[in-house]
């Protein structure tokens, strides 16, 4: 393929310029000629380019597309878990208002086994009244819910002798086993017998009913003493209020506890 540039004919003469010179080039020495491989070259490389930036196109829509799938995966399961969490706090808040009804059922619950309670506990104790009140016979004395018989002003007798009026009249020798109840049973005469003994062995008081005595708060102070080897039955006085351990033959008034 070449290019050729003529005048026409007659205006430049023997002067027209052509650009096939067979020598390859021009009359005029300085304009190269335009081969084919050039133009070739030039298609190729602009189809090359042209490829390039077709390709780096298509890599930056794939890349959008790729990072916009990204977004919408992130954003599809950003949503879930929103969702997921409003579900659990919807789940707790119905479990915490479950509860709230529980605890308020449980209140009102104990408040009236509560109330229920402390309506048994007065019945109990009118009924413990009316029976001690019930229970005592004329010349016996009610303390709580016992019946106390003592004995005849002006009478005394031995501590067994003593015991023995107190079995013949249903009951037995007081048994003292609170503050209270001392103070009670010490008022009445200046020196009374109870039912505590260290007869069967030295040391160890019983109580007529069996029972070992608990503690030794209610002794005055540096008894039980046993004085001289024979002192194995106890009593109380008036003026100290407390136990002192005595000859069982001596003679006191008694009290008896039913
Ligand atoms: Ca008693
Ligand atoms: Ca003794
Ligand atoms: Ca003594």
């Amino acid at each position: 393929m070449s290019v050729a540039l003529s005048s026409k004919s007659g205006e430049f003469g023997d002067d027209s310029i052509n650009l096939m010179a067979p020598a390859g080039r021009s009359k005029f020495g300085w304009i190269p000629q335009i081969s084919g491989w050039c133009i070739g070259a030039a298609v190729c490389l602009g189809c090359l380019l042209l490829i390039l930036i077709l390709g780096v196109v298509a890599h930056n829509s794939s890349a959008i597309g790729h990072r916009d799938s990204m977004c919408e995966n992130m954003i599809d399961s950003l949503t879930a878990d929103r969702e997921s969490l409003r579900a659990e706090r919807d789940q707790l808040k119905d479990t915490s208002s479950n509860l709230t009804k529980e605890i308020e059922a449980l209140q009102s619950q104990y408040k009236a086994v509560a109330a229920s309670r402390d309506k048994l506990q007065e019945e109990v104790n009118t009924l413990n009244l009316t029976r001690a009140r019930r229970e005592c016979h004329q010349g016996w004395k009610a303390f709580g819910d016992k019946c106390y018989y003592f004995s005849t002003s002006g009478v005394t007798k031995s501590w067994a002798l003593s015991r023995k009026d107190c079995l013949e009249r249903g009951a037995d020798l007081a048994i003292v086993t609170t503050r209270e109840e001392l103070d009670f049973v010490s008022k009445t005469y200046a020196v009374t017998w109870i039912g505590l003994s260290d007869k069967d062995r030295e040391g160890k008081w019983v109580w007529v009913d069996g029972t070992e005595l608990q503690g030794d708060e209610f002794w005055q102070d540096g008894e039980p003493n046993n004085s001289d080897g024979d002192e194995d039955c106890a009593e109380v006085s008036r003026s100290a209020k407390r136990f002192n351990d005595v000859p069982c033959s001596r003679r006191f008034s008694w009290a008896c506890e039913l």
